[in-house]
């Protein structure tokens, strides 16, 4: 089932769904054959693996959460014996036990081929050297891109998250010309450097591959603008694989998901139903060749959108917008709803912040108390005052969002993040 050569991407989408749906018929047959927690769903839903001929036939099975993971811990969602696996992650999550994944042989080569085609996808061969900035150990960032890249021939520089000063001298001294980190540590990296003395945009770093936590378009240019170089952006999750579910290209119009492997799905949260081509709505990912870990509709939680038209790239699988919130992280403060991203586009739209901000919510009596901390630009001499009227007033009109306090803090105050990711919401509700 391995796709040799990188025109897998380009596939007529009818050849493509010719490949998803015996995939697809595989990958129930085994999850249902191997995991008790399959077969007994499935029966629950009245399925057998004969009745899922075609991925049509997908909204007839149960959805996978988050909870399945936590209820069948550690290891019993997995379709193989302990001997076939050949590595282990997990993914913490914020509440109880971590998210145990497993991988086989092919599931780890298969694994090195996505990320391949992100790194080509961001226009990366083998004469580029990765400086890897995630975190190595059980978070699926730092091995991830570290085998993919390896598999494809870089040079990549294993530094993992932290000791931004030693990164800094490294990227300039091993002329690094690509970095993959989380969005948040590429801004503090920029900042470190210039403290050092650099012109972070002068270092030799060309493509910066983000992921990992939500970015924002605005936090992209200044990314871009700081570093002096092309940021794309990649997507995905431990319980699916790691990063390589979706990875951008130079056309920087959205994820491709690389749907031989991964089925994609958007549904409306709150119906479970699939919202039509185009609109917003919860990603669902099936996969298509897991051996160690098959998982059927597994629920990310990821609020996006999908694209079919072709890219100007020519590659034809579906992209994906950036992750615009979380079901989960959704904030509902006094009957208001709203994203911390909404937020965060609002705020960035002023050239005399800085894209470092954090929103404290609290509640006084049955008040919710929502107060937003930003800090001010490097370069802003303007008057703070007038600032702050146009910040809440634009905050109101676009997200009828009232803070009970905004703070205009001065650059650098607020605590930068070096390792993992960045915290920007603190609810203490
Ligand atoms: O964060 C895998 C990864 C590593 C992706 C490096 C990209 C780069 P987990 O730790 O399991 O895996 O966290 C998965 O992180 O459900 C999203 O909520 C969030 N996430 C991942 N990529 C993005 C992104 C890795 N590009 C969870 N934008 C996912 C927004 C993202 N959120």
């Amino acid at each position: 089932m391995t796709d040799s050569g990188a025109d897998v991407t380009r596939l007529p989408r009818t050849e493509l769904r010719e490949r998803q749906n015996s995939r697809l018929q595989e990958t129930v047959r085994h999850a249902y054959e191997n995991v008790s927690f399959y077969r007994d769903r499935l029966a629950a839903a009245g399925v057998t693996p004969d009745d899922v001929t075609s991925v049509d036939d997908l909204t007839k099975l149960p959805f996978t959460t988050k909870e399945d993971f936590r209820d069948n811990y550690p290891t019993d969602l997995f379709a193989v014996d302990m001997e076939a696996l050949v590595r282990i992650h997990a993914s913490s999550g914020t509440t109880g036990k971590p998210k145990i994944v497993g991988y086989t042989e092919n599931d780890l080569a298969r694994w090195q081929e996505v990320m391949c085609r992100g790194f080509e996808a961001a226009g990366l061969d083998t004469s580029d050297t990765l400086q890897n900035a995630y975190g190595y150990g059980l978070f699926t960032g730092g091995l991830g891109f570290h085998d993919g890249a390896t598999a494809m021939g870089m040079a990549v520089v294993p530094v993992g998250g932290g000791q931004t000063q030693r990164q800094v001298e490294l990227l300039s001294d091993l002329e690094a010309t690509a970095i993959c980190l989380t969005p948040s540590y590429a801004l503090y990296l920029a900042e470190t450097a210039a403290e050092m003395g650099y012109d972070p945009a002068e270092l030799p770093v060309e493509t910066v591959l983000y992921g990992a936590e939500p970015c924002t378009e605005p936090m992209r240019a200044e990314i871009e603008d700081r570093l002096g170089a092309t940021a794309v952006e990649n997507y995905g999750l431990s319980e699916i694989i790691g990063p390589g579910v979706a990875a951008e290209c130079r056309a920087q119009t959205g994820m491709h998901i690389w749907e031989d492997q991964f089925y994609p799905e958007v549904i409306d949260p709150q119906t479970g139903d699939p919202v039509g081509e185009g609109e917003e709505g919860e990603l669902v990912l099936t996969t298509l060749t897991k051996e160690a870990l098959p998982v059927l509709r597994y629920r990310t939680g990821d609020m996006t959108t999908l694209e079919y038209d072709t890219c100007d790239c020519g590659r034809t699988m579906v992209r994906m917008d950036s992750v615009t919130g979380r079901t989960d992280d959704l904030l509902i403060v006094r009957g208001v709803n709203v994203y911390p991203s909404e937020i965060e586009s609002v705020v960035l739209e002023f050239d005399g912040v800085a894209p470092h901000y954090r929103i404290d919510l609290s509640r006084e009596g049955t008040m919710d108390r929502l107060e937003l901390t930003v800090e001010l630009a490097e370069e802003f001499d303007g008057d703070r005052s007038a600032l702050r009227k146009s910040l809440l007033d634009r905050l109101s009109n676009v997200l009828s969002l009232e803070p009970d306090k905004l703070d205009l803090v001065a650059p650098g105050a607020i605590e930068r993040t070096e390792v993992g990711k960045v915290q920007r919401v603190y609810d203490r509700r």
